[in-house]
């Protein structure tokens, strides 16, 4: 950490909950010391003691195209000369519904929120109005944001932080929010032919990236469809990670899958803030005003996240751009793996197109059992050199790295020679492989 982060983190410090304004970006599971950004382009990021480094945090995932493209900084300047903010529909929200309904053929109507938080809470809101029913259920290690009842066993910061539940969360609160384990069938069988009636829906992330990564096994998702179907209770995707990530259409596109309902976030607000969902006509009609089920958002729409998410759409919507995202993740998944086996490393990446969390583990990992057992003690020390070495990857070795457009090959040797320096490292330290 130079010396003006330090500063400013110990400043922040007195200021600002933690120093930051988000948990995660503490840096609390690794060294501790996050450095402060001064700019960010393309797939790096300069901190403010001019160190740079190349990007697989891409600000959590919105940042697919890279940093500060020049398609979506122009969309921006052009918004921004026209006003901020409106508190008045707008053209922008007009085509930002067209292409996320083009896009993803389960949404017919959506409405636009300022955060994926927003989008989950006002989508489970539905689903209980929906289905006139209280309970609900969610899987272990899944995160949704930080709304009272999905603040249970969640991933993402509360895993990386230990925090078992949150204080400040009335039991009320959660006693009608259920969780089962994520990719087992049974367990979720025998759950809901107790509950199931009482139900209201069951909301997944399609790809878990909130655990690390942990794929859908093989026909899981169509068993949730069918069985949530069979109890009258709606499916929710929470995609606001693997929205125009895993493919343009998101997950439901790539496991042909039709949630009831889809929850959206990051690219979609091109790195402004941004939340959505949406689902069939039927049930979207009854928010407010055109139904009772009120929800509302002074910023929601926001003409200057639409400028930015619209240009990010549009650029993906090439086809290219997922076959370029695929080879560039796959070359790095093969990096890490064959350097883990060269020293003796027990690693396994689990991937899924440019999301992607090794976890150092014989594996497999398929839940947040596994990933919880894997050594983190290793990763916060591969995390520790690989960003000497000026990498800069999630810090918490329960979170996706993402690549984007902008990563180039020459990144991704940079990166493994970073990757082979670390590991050798680890190796000696951990006296494993050649150093047994
Ligand atoms: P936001 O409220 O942070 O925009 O979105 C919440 C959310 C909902 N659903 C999923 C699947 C998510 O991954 C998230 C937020 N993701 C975390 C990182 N895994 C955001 C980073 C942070 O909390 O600082």
């Amino acid at each position: 950490m130079g010396k003006l982060s330090e500063d400013l983190f110990s400043k922040a410090t007195q200021l600002i909950p933690g120093g930051v304004n988000s948990p995660v970006r503490a840096f609390g599971s690794v060294s501790g010391k996050p450095v402060f950004i001064q700019s960010a382009h393309g797939a790096r990021m300069v901190d403010v003691d001019n160190v740079t480094y190349i990007d697989y945090m891409m600000s959590w995932g919105p940042m697919i195209l890279g940093h500060a493209h020049p398609f979506v900084i122009d969309a921006v300047k052009k918004v921004l000369a026209r006003g901020t903010s409106y508190g008045a529909p707008s053209p922008l929200e007009v085509e930002m519904a067209e292409m996320i309904c083009e896009a993803i053929p389960s949404v017919e109507m959506v409405r636009m929120v300022s955060s994926g938080t927003e989008a989950v809470m006002s989508a489970i809101r539905l689903a209980r109005a929906s289905t006139k029913r209280d309970r609900i259920v969610k899987f272990d290690g899944c995160y949704h944001g930080h709304s009272d009842s999905l603040l249970v066993r969640g991933g993402s910061g509360i895993l990386t932080l230990g925090i078992p539940g949150t204080p400040g969360v009335p039991n009320d609160v959660v006693k009608d929010t259920l969780v089962a384990p994520f990719n087992d069938r049974e367990a979720l069988t025998n759950l809901l032919s107790e509950q199931g009636s009482t139900v209201a829906c069951v909301i997944v992330e399609p790809v878990v990236g909130n655990s690390g990564v942990l794929p859908p096994d093989e026909g899981y998702l169509q068993f949730l469809r069918d069985i949530t179907r069979q109890h009258g209770i709606l499916l929710i995707f929470d995609e606001v990670m693997t929205g125009f990530r895993v493919a343009y259409g998101g997950a439901q596109e790539l496991y042909d899958i039709r949630p009831d309902l889809t929850t959206l976030g990051k690219i979609i607000g091109g790195g402004f803030p941004v939340g959505a969902y949406g689902g069939s006509k039927e049930i979207m009609r009854l928010i407010a005003p055109s139904g009772p089920v009120y929800q509302a958002g002074t910023l929601s729409g926001n003409p200057v996240a639409m400028a930015a998410g619209l240009a990010t759409l549009k650029v993906l919507r090439n086809q290219q751009t997922y076959s370029d995202l695929e080879e560039k993740s796959a070359t790095l998944q093969s990096s890490f793996e064959s350097l883990a086996e060269e020293y003796g490393i027990p690693l396994t990446v689990n991937r899924v197109g440019s999301m992607l969390t090794a976890f150092f583990t014989e594996g497999p990992v398929r839940n947040h059992q596994n990933a919880a057992a894997s050594d983190t003690a290793m990763f916060k020390r591969f995390h520790q050199l690989m960003f000497e070495e000026g990498i800069y990857l999630p810090p918490s070795a329960f979170e996706a790295l993402f690549l984007s457009l902008a990563h180039s090959t020459k990144d991704l040797s940079l990166t493994a020679e970073a990757a082979e320096k670390s590991m050798k490292i680890i190796a000696k330290e951990f006296e494993l492989g050649p150093y047994r």
